[in-house]
């Protein structure tokens, strides 16, 4: 079964899914729920961090885009800073009490003030802007390719590229990002993964299937998008996931996956674009893995 999938889907999305004992030495995760915790499903996450305490989070789509602090117990609203209507809000980073936050098209960074959410600084960069992280020396980027930029916090100037690669093979779509004991991970657009990423070399590690998270049952009714919202409380050592429009924020424990499901076909959900969502599924998955020239085209279907 695991050979006809590799060798015969089609789509083939997944590359380095060669079988349960990978001789790359990936590892694969799965999870276990702890806690849910309530989460604005008006709130299109595009970013999410966890600090003393509290939730931060960017959500986009124009005329929605904000900064948020969030409280967990309750997903009240503490603060908030509202984008212009011009600006699609995406991934956020702490860095010396210092919030960043990026924009999609319109590569502009805004700096505010963890504090007070008084804007400080703003810089501007030639990509797009999706995910967003800081791993204590620089800032982490994603821009929808298989690329991650690392940038001085202080100028925005990118020192370095990593190209993420599994078994050889870029992976695009990288989106939401956390820096988590030394490891990058990282949404992958429209799919229940999330790619754990060696930032010294690019190579994916390993891989967390977060398939079925969300019951729908636990929401009839309502409209939700993908996966997308990566936290850490490095303290508590708590993992935070939710998505865009989800109700909740997970707290979940990964675990090694023994037998992990084979991803292409089973685990790719077929999500339904949303106005703005940056996307189409149906497009997407005919070139789901393909190296990064093709995404701007992709990007651009909702203009
Ligand atoms: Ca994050």
């Amino acid at each position: 079964m695991l050979i006809w999938l590799v060798f015969f889907n089609p789509l083939n999305c997944f590359p380095c899914i060669t079988g349960i004992n990978s001789p790359s030495g990936l590892v694969y995760y799965t999870y276990r729920i702890l806690d849910r915790l309530p989460h604005d499903p008006q709130a299109f996450t595009q970013g999410l961090i966890y600090h003393d305490g509290y939730f931060y989070e960017s959500t986009g789509l124009y005329g929605k885009s904000s900064l948020r602090q969030v409280n967990p117990g309750d997903g009240r609203v503490l603060r908030q800073v509202e984008l212009a209507k011009t600006y699609f809000g995406e991934g956020i980073a702490l860095c010396n009490d210092r919030i960043y936050q990026l924009t999609w098209r319109e590569r502009r960074a805004f700096v505010y003030d963890c504090a007070t959410f008084n804007l400080l600084q703003t810089f501007t960069y030639d990509n797009e802007g999706w995910g967003l992280t800081y791993d204590g020396k620089y800032l982490i980027m994603s821009d929808g390719s298989a690329i991650l930029t690392f940038l001085d916090p202080e100028t925005f100037t990118p020192v370095r590229k990593l190209s993420v690669q599994c078994n050889g093979k870029p992976i695009v779509h990288l989106n939401e990002l956390e820096y988590i004991n030394g490891k990058i991970f990282a949404n992958v657009w429209l799919t229940d993964f999330i790619a754990i990423i060696n930032p010294a070399t690019g190579e994916v590690t390993g891989w967390l299937d977060l398939s079925g998270l969300l019951d729908p049952k636990t929401h009839p009714g309502r409209t939700v998008d993908v996966l997308n919202g990566i936290a850490y409380d490095e303290q508590g050592d708590r993992l935070f996931v939710t998505g865009k429009l989800w109700p909740y924020i997970f707290v979940i424990k990964i675990e090694e996956e023994n037998f992990p499901k084979v991803p292409v076909n089973i685990l790719f959900k077929q999500h339904q674009p949303k106005e703005n969502s940056k996307g189409s599924t149906s497009q997407i998955s005919a070139h789901c893995f393909k190296p990064s020239s093709n995404y701007a085209s992709e990007k651009l279907i909702n203009e």
